[in-house]
């Protein structure tokens, strides 16, 4: 419930809940701040949206307001028909987020055959959904199949030492994924599936969305070389940290690199299938063959 003066403030209804006091929107602000505080959120870089569960859309809907005109998304997904989006807004910048929640982020409504979008509530001074919206949208739609249905966060960072990874190793799922692994210990615990990387493509367009979405299908994470990372997950924490975990092996690896010198041991193909027996995993084994 949110006071203000003591004074207990009601939505348009009358009633006690509001969108700024449901558990998704706290979530989704707090990684907004998390992101913010990480330094992965120069100026507008990132975009962030939750998929709505149809019990959370109910308790706040008297605070939404009547449908606007519909917008093309760009693609067909009926798989996200008639779905609610919390998202942030296209040239808006993380760090504003808590300032103006209103002003910053949006409630979009998919239409009845997914083809079409339309703002609900936020974007109060104006402006549209992420830049990225149409790579998001593809990537709920494949992980809310691939997941049956859990998978709600999709969450897109710049996160400095993946990128930096992407200058000096192949552009390949199984190289990314097996630096990684043998890094932390925890990172084949954490993201197990691996890593897919994508090709260099122009941020915002059809190709880079399609491609996203091909590879999300089989990661949950997706590196986009020389601009940043998409991270996925049912909770906000669960997607966070998953960006979390692979950036801070990145950084680790980044920081063995530089030091120049000899590297005497790391986890080995051995060890990663030891993790496999010790924890309820299971790694691709064409990310374990050979050295
Ligand atoms: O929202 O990060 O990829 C700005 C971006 C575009
Ligand atoms: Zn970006």
């Amino acid at each position: 419930m949110r006071y203000y003066y003591g004074v207990q403030l009601k939505n348009r209804k009358g009633d006690n809940m509001g969108i700024l006091d449901s558990a998704f929107f706290r979530g989704f602000i707090k990684l907004t701040e998390d992101g913010t505080r990480m330094g992965w959120h120069e100026r507008n870089g990132g975009n962030l949206s939750y998929r709505i569960a149809p019990e959370e859309i109910k308790e706040v809907g008297g605070e939404l307001r009547s449908g606007g005109e519909w917008k093309p998304i760009g693609r067909v997904l009926p798989d996200l028909a008639g779905e609610f989006f919390l998202v942030t807004g296209t040239g808006k910048y993380f760090r504003n987020v808590t300032l103006d929640p209103e002003d910053n982020i949006t409630i979009a409504e998919l239409d009845s055959k997914g083809v079409h979008y339309r703002p609900r509530w936020g974007l109060s001074r104006g402006g549209a959904p992420t830049s990225e919206f149409s790579s998001h949208l593809a990537c709920h739609a494949a992980k809310k199949r691939e997941s049956g249905g859990r998978s709600r966060v999709v969450y897109h960072a710049h996160p400095g030492n993946i990128i930096a990874m992407t200058f000096v190793l192949p552009l390949s799922d199984r190289v990314f994924t097996r630096e990684l692994w043998q890094i932390i210990s925890e990172c084949a615990i954490v993201f197990s599936k691996g890593v897919g990387v994508t090709e260099w493509m122009v941020p915002g367009s059809k190709e880079m969305a399609d491609a996203t979405a091909r590879k999300i299908e089989q990661f949950d994470a997706v590196i986009w070389p020389h601009h940043g990372m998409f991270a996925t997950g049912e909770t906000f924490d669960e997607s966070f940290g998953l960006m979390h975990t692979i950036e801070k092996a990145a950084e680790i690896w980044i920081k063995i690199k530089s030091t120049g010198m000899l590297v005497r041991q790391t986890i080995t193909t051995d060890n990663l299938k030891a993790l496999e027996q010790a924890f309820p995993i299971q790694l691709p084994e064409h990310f374990l063959s050979g050295e």
